[in-house]
Parts: C-alpha cells; structure tokens; sequence
C-alpha cells in the first residue's frame, strides 16, 4: 500500500501566473466587490465542462484550503493559491481523460490512482464512481474528480496516523475510530 498526494506528486505544476492578470480575474470573481472572493462567488466562476453547477462541497474544500482567517472566502494573495490549485488540477484531469470526453471514467480513474501512488482492487474503482459521479453517468466530472481525489487523501491521511507500521492494516478502538471520522467529517 503506498500512500502519496495527488498535489504534491505534480510539483512542477504550472509557471507562476502574471499579478495583473490574476488580479483581472480577481476582480471579475469577487461579484460583490468586498474584496473577498465568497464559495458561491468561486462556484458561479468554476466550470465543471457540463451545464450543472460545480459541485458546492469542492468549492467549500477549496476555499477552507487557502481561507488563511477562517473569513469564509480568500483573499486575492490567497486566491493566487486557489487559482494554481485549479489550474494543476485541470492539467491532471486533462492528463487523465485520456479519450477527451470531459469525464473520467472508472479505467481512466483507476489510471489516475495508480499514477497518484494508491494501490486499489478493481472492486474499489467501481465503490469510488458510484460514491462520486453526481451526474449519475457512470462516470466523473471535473469537479468531482477532485472530490474524490481530496476524499480519498484526507482518509487516507487519517489512516496513516494510526498504520504505525505501513502494513495497510491498523487496529481501532471504538473511540479512536470516531476520533478518525471526526478528523474527516
Ligand atoms: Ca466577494
Ligand atoms: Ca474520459
């Protein structure tokens, strides 16, 4: 069983993105002008390639990330974070679309996992589709392929702690397993 994160298995990532033109997209995110850029601000600017909304909870994930203050949105240094996060990850999910559909599908995902360092049966790729695939297709779209990515991290993160020995196996107690889900949830 390895254990990597997708983010950093990508370092390289993009080159650093020109201030002024951060600071135009900046200003067309941040609706209200408040100097915040809130979740349903990034939301209504993120596409998931499809007609439906990009999906809340990613963009809650995404701001918590980069929401230095706990304000409820980042501001625009922080932003400049945001926008490298989503632009690495359309570069993996164009990466890993090997066939150009706008979606993963559970071979392609199964690729992407393996290249991320995560040793999962067949069985499991199918558990994951099913628990991500919010349009119902069989398949995933852009922004849930990154809530299944941040999932499958944060879990495995959680795992870890206690797999003192990287065998893939730990022991709980009643206690210790709710103090895992609660690190999660
Ligand atoms: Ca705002
Ligand atoms: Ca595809």
């Amino acid at each position: 069983m390895a254990y990597h994160s997708p983010y950093r298995a990508h370092p390289q990532g993009n080159p650093p993105v020109d201030q002024s033109f951060l600071w135009n997209i900046f200003q067309r995110v941040d609706k209200d002008r408040s100097g915040v850029i809130s979740d349903s601000e990034l939301q209504q600017a993120l596409s998931n390639g499809t007609w439906t909304p990009f999906n809340p909870v990613t963009v809650r994930s995404i701001i918590a990330m980069f929401d230095k203050e706990n304000k409820g949105g980042v501001n625009f240094n922080e932003f400049a974070g945001v926008w490298k996060y989503i632009t690495d990850w359309q570069n993996i999910f164009r990466n890993f679309d090997r066939d150009n559909s706008g979606f993963i599908d559970r071979n392609e995902l199964k690729q992407a996992m393996t290249g991320f360092g995560y040793r999962l049966s067949d069985q499991f790729y199918g558990t994951l589709i099913e628990k991500f695939d919010r349009q119902r297709k069989g398949q995933v779209a852009f922004d849930d392929f990154i809530q299944c990515c941040i999932v499958l991290q944060r879990l495995t993160d959680v795992f870890r702690r206690y797999d003192t020995d990287q065998d893939g196996w730990i022991q709980v107690s009643y206690e210790q397993y709710l103090s895992m889900v609660f690190n999660v949830v």
